[in-house]
């Protein structure tokens, strides 16, 4: 897929700002720090489109990155940023919900997880949250580049077993640090849009 210009379009912590028109939305989300924003950067190959950081809790509204005019990746704040106050994260949790639970143009959920590390008790709990709700969702199990290479198909079978028994959703490997596994992505973005 050839992009040409993909722009950020608007930051949103309420429906009154959210795009008008109906492009389909790709959502990413996870925990703080696993890769969301880097994704947004890596599949779209540019640097700095969307702002990443080492630090956790980089990304604090609903940023929407409108891409081409087909589709929009909508970049959302991490859960489990513990330096966030209570209240902010009380704050942040409920944008968050209204915009998964009211936007009809969600086509698909990105789901990310650390490859390294069994799906923490928040990742369980996004995981039912996106079930009960019937959102349309891959699971991506993000710096794969942190393992050896021929351990990678295992711990993706691995990880799917534990979070999604049932064997209903895909997995996908995914590293942003080493570029790798695009295309198995772009071919389920294709299908969506
Ligand atoms: N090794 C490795 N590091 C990665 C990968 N993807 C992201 N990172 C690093 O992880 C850190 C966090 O990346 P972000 O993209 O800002 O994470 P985020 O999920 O958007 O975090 P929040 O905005 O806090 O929710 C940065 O230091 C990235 O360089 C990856 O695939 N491999
Ligand atoms: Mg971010």
């Amino acid at each position: 897929m050839i992009i040409k210009n993909p722009k950020f379009e608007i930051s949103a912590v309420g429906k009154n700002q959210y795009p008008k028109g109906d492009l389909p939305e790709i959502v990413l989300v996870g925990k703080s720090n696993v890769g969301k924003s880097s994704f947004i950067n890596t599949i779209l190959n540019r640097k700095n489109l969307a702002r990443t950081s080492n630090t956790p809790g980089k990304t604090r509204q609903i940023n929407f990155y409108n891409i081409d005019n087909l589709f929009y990746f909508v970049d959302l704040p991490g859960y489990g940023f513990s330096k966030m106050s209570k209240q902010e994260q009380i704050k942040v949790g409920n944008f968050i919900e209204e915009y998964l639970l009211t936007r009809k143009n969600i086509k698909l959920v990105l789901f990310l997880i650390d490859i390294r590390h069994l799906p923490s008790e928040n990742d369980k709990l996004m995981y039912n949250f996106i079930i009960n709700h019937n959102l349309p969702c891959i699971v991506i199990a993000n710096k794969a580049d942190k393992i050896a290479i021929t351990k990678v198909d295992d711990q993706v079978n691995l990880l799917s077993n534990e979070l999604n028994p049932l064997h209903d959703l895909t997995f996908l490997p995914f590293s942003s640090e080493r570029k790798i596994y695009t295309e198995k992505v772009w071919e389920n973005i294709n299908n969506i849009i």
